[in-house]
């Protein structure tokens, strides 16, 4: 391939990564994809995943392409994830694109899904289009953390949102925490409560702030499920977390009329197994894979947050820290005192937002 393919295919398949960001909300559990049509320079037709069980990327592309009269025959095809090879809840788009007839067909990343895993690849290559892979696999990657974890090691990605002074408070002694973060810091933890599957927390929140644990401020046609940990199942029935939304209940112990009862609230509880008299957290995060759980948004106490991270289940700190010391307080997570700072868990900042008048930090954990 010449040098003026590479930089034109890269900027096309920046394009088409932008385009597959706006579709961050809806896909899960697919992953958000997009594909662009592409002849003589000329973006022809473009398209992205819907919602599950809706068209995928390929399709919607081929689709308005049809729609103006267009085909995709001698094309290069730009798509930022392989295209799927197998029947899942819709029919495979290698064959949709082989029956295009596009010449070239551009590969961002390998579809970690083992239904696929590299076959869509070697079904256009055995139908004679030319296929280049790897084309900004990093960002096509870093779209869709959840479901490449899903897909290779069974459970979903994490990030625990923490709202913090700049002294590492998340409340008072008090209890105290509304507001440390301004609105807009506030604001744009409702995106990530959006694009994730599940919103999850602790009774210990459930109880102390009443929380709702839904989306609000960001419109979306999908909801994430909610989801509380919850021991010995002492959540109050009427807590406001319980909208009628999807919800899990892990417990330890359950109690069948109080299942029932909350079962007409669309809840369901869970029994887990215990480890150190406490709900085991890797096995809800096994049981979350399971049940086509892409990406955790984690808001809890220190308690809840200590505990994920002392069971190595959390992937990525989302942190918004407000310009204010507030002295003695709760910290960001309860983890024991260390004799030795090589004991530490390590992260390393993966970005650094403004959102006035706060900042943001992600931080993604180091060997996991
Ligand atoms: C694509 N293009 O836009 C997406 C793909 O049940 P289905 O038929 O919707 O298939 C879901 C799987 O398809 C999903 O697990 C992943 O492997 C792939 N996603 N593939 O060709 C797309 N979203
Ligand atoms: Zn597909």
């Amino acid at each position: 391939m010449n040098a003026r393919n590479a930089i034109d295919d890269e900027r096309w398949m920046r394009q088409a990564l932008a385009l597959a960001e706006s579709v961050m909300y809806i896909t899960a559990p697919n992953p958000r994809v997009a594909c662009l049509i592409v002849r003589d320079g000329q973006l022809l037709a473009s398209g992205a995943t819907q919602v599950a069980g809706g068209p995928h990327a390929e399709v919607m592309a081929l689709r308005q392409a049809a729609g103006r009269g267009l085909d995709a025959a001698g094309a290069t095809v730009y798509v930022t994830l392989e295209p799927c090879s197998h029947y899942g809840r819709t029919p495979p788009c290698a064959d949709a694109l082989i029956a295009a007839r596009p010449a070239r067909v551009v590969v961002a990343m390998r579809d970690p899904n083992p239904l696929v895993g590299g076959q869509g690849i070697a079904k256009l290559r055995a139908a004679g289009i030319e296929v280049t892979t790897m084309v900004c696999a990093a960002q096509a990657l870093a779209l869709n953390p959840g479901f490449v974890a899903r897909m290779t090691r069974k459970t979903p990605w994490l990030w625990l949102k923490l709202a913090a002074s700049l002294d590492g408070r998340i409340a008072l002694d008090n209890g105290q925490s509304q507001w440390i973060t301004g609105p807009a810091a506030r604001a744009d933890g409702h995106h990530w409560r959006a694009r994730s599957c599940v919103v999850l927390t602790g009774s210990g929140t459930v109880r102390a702030d009443d929380p709702q644990m839904n989306v609000r401020h960001v419109d979306t046609a999908r909801p994430p499920a909610k989801a509380i940990i919850d021991t010995r199942f002492e959540v109050d029935e009427n807590a406001r977390i319980f909208d009628g939304t999807k919800t899990w209940v892990f417990t330890k112990l359950s109690d069948k009329a109080k299942a029932a009862r909350l079962a007409d609230r669309n809840v369901q509880v869970v029994e887990m197994p215990a480890s150190g008299g406490r709900v085991d957290l890797p096995s809800v995060m096994r049981w979350l894979g399971e049940h086509e759980v892409n990406e955790v948004h984690v808001e809890a106490g220190s308690r809840l947050s200590g505990a994920l991270l002392q069971a190595q289940c959390v992937d990525e700190l989302l942190v918004y820290t407000a310009p204010v010391l507030l002295g003695p307080g709760m910290g960001m997570a309860c983890l024991p005192a260390l004799e030795d700072l090589a004991q530490a868990q390590r992260f390393e900042f993966i970005d650094t937002q403004s959102v006035a008048p706060d900042l943001r930090l992600r931080a993604r954990h180091i060997e996991r």
